[in-house]
């Protein structure tokens, strides 16, 4: 058995492809704006593709648009160890959510070239179509599709906020594989993130062990009332769909802050109609999103969010058709592939600590259909979302040296 014990990445290698890719969709305020299935995202996907034909590697890509690099282990017929996350961005996105999971994986395969290690199973780096859910919602559906959740038509007919087909655009930007989405076997999935909140930096830790990803219940109401004029509309007689939308809004804080330290609540899209100053607005579409790391209470706010809603629409005369548009539970990782990422920070000298995932990840699903763990590097400031996300270069290289080590723990070396 070889000795894998003192191989690591190289990191400057790794951060100029980070570089790389930001430019592509790179903001004025140093972010990027790259949402799924725009010609940006198509620029990103093909130039994921090229380095990964240029490591060697052969790439599928499936009904869904993910897309999978394969590095061939000497018994290609065993399931793959994955390594990956996504290269979609928020619309005020920053640089490395996401992308900082692919291309670590990437950065792990050609350390392995450049090291001339060779693995019993095969190795390959995945790019999951729509992580963010920003375009079209839901968020995670690449992996979602691929771990059973969602069905393919679900996906596809899902559309933005202009009427664009989910299915259109990933046609459109000539993604759409000739493979089914999921329904095969891997051995283990393991993804590198940034943890987009404030812990790691905040102890001065290296390496998050994420030890669950919290539940998440997404919801969008589209709220009636009835347009009349500003001005001599009695204020009793109004059926002002805006109040009632700021009234759940007011309703989705409220119930978060119930269930302190660890519930989230969150309104993340309004759009009132007609628009018009001096009308009172007849028709809004809102969301709102839940999150909690116990299932019990997600389910507690979800009733208090439902019979409040109600309340709302009773008190403003109004018509409310609220959807639950997602929903999973809590993501227990799976306790070996936690083990050897805790393993291989501890033998890299790395501090590391236990963390539970604020954010959902393609690694939520994955967990679904495959022994699944994740690893957190700090954020500047726990920021993300957000154009000025960043972080250190020395945590990029520690995160995907953790990657490469737990990753040859499944993958087996045999030779090197
Ligand atoms: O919403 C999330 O947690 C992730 O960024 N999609
Ligand atoms: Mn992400
Ligand atoms: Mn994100």
């Amino acid at each position: 058995m070889v000795d894998f014990r003192n191989m690591r990445i190289d990191g400057a290698r790794l951060w100029d492809a980070l570089m790389e890719m930001a430019k592509i969709g790179g903001t004025p305020a140093g972010g990027c704006n790259r949402q799924t299935l725009t010609d940006l995202d198509r620029q990103g996907r093909d130039l994921f593709a090229r380095w990964c034909r240029e490591a060697g590697m052969t790439m599928r890509v499936d009904k869904m648009g993910n897309m999978f690099a394969r590095r061939p282990g000497l018994d290609d017929k065993l399931a793959p160890v994955m390594l990956g996350s996504h290269l979609d961005t928020q619309p005020t996105g920053g640089k490395f959510d996401g992308v900082l999971g692919v291309l670590g994986a990437l950065e792990v395969v050609r350390s392995l070239n450049d090291m001339n290690v060779r693995t019993r199973r095969p190795i390959e780096v995945a790019n999951w179509t729509n992580e963010e859910g920003a375009r079209f919602a839901p968020s995670m559906i690449g992996s979602g599709v691929f771990a059973g959740h969602y069905t393919l038509e679900e996906a596809y007919a899902a559309r933005d906020l202009e009427g664009a087909e989910f299915g259109a655009e990933l046609k459109r930007i000539g993604y759409v594989g000739p493979d089914e989405a999921g329904g095969r076997p891997i051995h283990a999935y393991f993804e590198l993130h940034i943890e987009q909140g404030p812990i790691l930096e905040d102890e001065k830790i290296d390496i998050g062990v994420v030890t669950h990803g919290q539940g998440q219940r997404w919801y969008e109401y589209a709220i009636k009332g009835f347009e009349s004029h500003a001005g001599s509309t009695p204020m009793p007689r109004r059926r002002d769909a805006l109040l009632g939308a700021a009234r759940i809004v007011e309703l989705v804080n409220r119930t978060a802050l119930a269930h302190p330290p660890l519930a989230m609540g969150t309104c993340g899209v309004i759009e009132s109609k007609p628009g018009s100053r001096n009308v009172i607005p007849g028709e809004v579409f809102l969301t709102s999103e839940f999150r909690h790391p116990d299932d019990a209470v997600l389910s507690a706010m979800d009733k208090a969010l439902r019979e409040g809603v109600a309340e709302i629409a009773a008190r403003g005369r109004l018509e409310i058709e609220m959807r639950e548009i997602s929903y999973y539970p809590p993501v227990p990782f799976e306790a070996s592939c936690v083990a050897a990422v805790r393993r291989a920070a501890q033998e890299l000298g790395y501090s590391h600590r236990d963390i539970v995932s604020g954010a959902g990840h393609d690694a939520c699903w994955v967990a679904l259909v495959a022994p699944t763990a994740m690893i957190f590097t700090p954020c500047v400031d726990g920021v993300s979302h957000n154009e000025s996300e960043t972080i250190l270069p020395e945590w990029a290289s520690a995160g995907a040296d953790v990657l490469l080590r737990a990753a040859l723990e499944k993958a087996e070396v045999v030779a090197a």
